[in-house]
């Protein structure tokens, strides 16, 4: 199995937290979309939308976050108990739905300094532009993918974007609360896949540096982080890219590299 994904992305997180949490074996690709790896025709030509994660098994190919994980899931039911695998309650499977209806992606752009994400997204539109001019046969997928980046421009001109995610988000840590005030973990006494899919929005949230806002402001959640991070899955996906001062180095490392090919014009 190949996994094309990116340790700064979130629904790769919540991919990688899976297959390590379930012991599967896989080749890993970066394809880091902040340098725009993910508009390279290779990575388009197999997924169109041009967004990771996305996970291929001989011909079959799944870019949905959580097509991917019950994929994941089936595979290693079946191995356990060979080939009798069970299915996931519906419990988990409505807390993974909740979980993923929160899209990131607005939240966490207007909260980066307005001068970088400027800076990035001028970046990327070049890329994109400069792959089309490579590969005009996937023009059409192209130019869908440089209208979404004008539309996200557009959006992050609008607060209200920002106060509906933000609404969006207490509203989802809310309810975690309740649960987890009732159950260790969030939907049972076990660690589960819905649990994977909230880590990585826990993780966002304190590298925006909000943890006071969204996590220890809610005691049963503040408890949760501080043990589902102790999970060797947690250190090796997440921990050590943005744990401390790594954090720093990661996304120093990218910044570097965006700034370097936009002076020398190599997109
Ligand atoms: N529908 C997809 C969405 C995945 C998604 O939004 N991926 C983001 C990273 S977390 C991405 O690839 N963004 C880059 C882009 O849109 O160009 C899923 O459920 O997996």
């Amino acid at each position: 199995m190949q996994l094309y994904h990116h340790p700064f992305s979130l629904n790769s997180q919540k991919v990688r937290l899976a297959l390590e949490e379930k012991g599967i074996d896989y080749t890993s690709y970066h394809v880091n979309p902040l340098t725009g790896k993910n508009m390279d025709a290779f990575f388009f030509r197999m997924n169109p939308s041009g967004k990771i994660p996305v996970l291929q098994n001989g011909s079959h190919i799944i870019y949905d976050t959580i097509e991917i994980i019950q994929y994941i899931e089936r595979i290693a039911e079946t191995v356990s108990s060979g080939g009798n695998g069970t299915t996931l309650s519906s419990n988990v499977i409505e807390w993974m739905h909740k979980i993923q209806e929160w899209d990131s992606k607005y939240f966490a752009l207007f909260h980066i300094p307005v001068k970088h994400r400027l800076y990035v997204s001028k970046f990327l539109r070049r890329v994109i532009i400069a792959r089309m001019t490579e590969s005009p046969n996937l023009a059409s997928h192209y130019h869908r993918k440089l209208k979404e980046a004008y539309d996200t421009d557009d959006k992050m001109k609008n607060v209200e974007v920002l106060r509906q995610s933000k609404v969006h988000l207490v509203k989802l840590l809310d309810e975690v609360e309740v649960q987890l005030g009732e159950t260790s973990y969030l939907a049972g006494a076990e660690f589960n896949l819905a649990d994977v899919m909230l880590i990585p929005v826990l993780a966002r949230v304190e590298l925006l540096k909000l943890e006071e806002e969204y996590i220890n402001s809610r005691p049963n959640l503040a408890d949760y982080w501080a043990v589902v991070r102790q999970r060797p899955s947690y250190k090796n996906v997440i921990g050590r890219y943005f744990d401390g001062w790594r954090r720093r180095k990661t996304l120093l490392r990218t910044w570097c590299f965006i700034r370097m090919r936009s002076l020398l014009r190599k997109y």
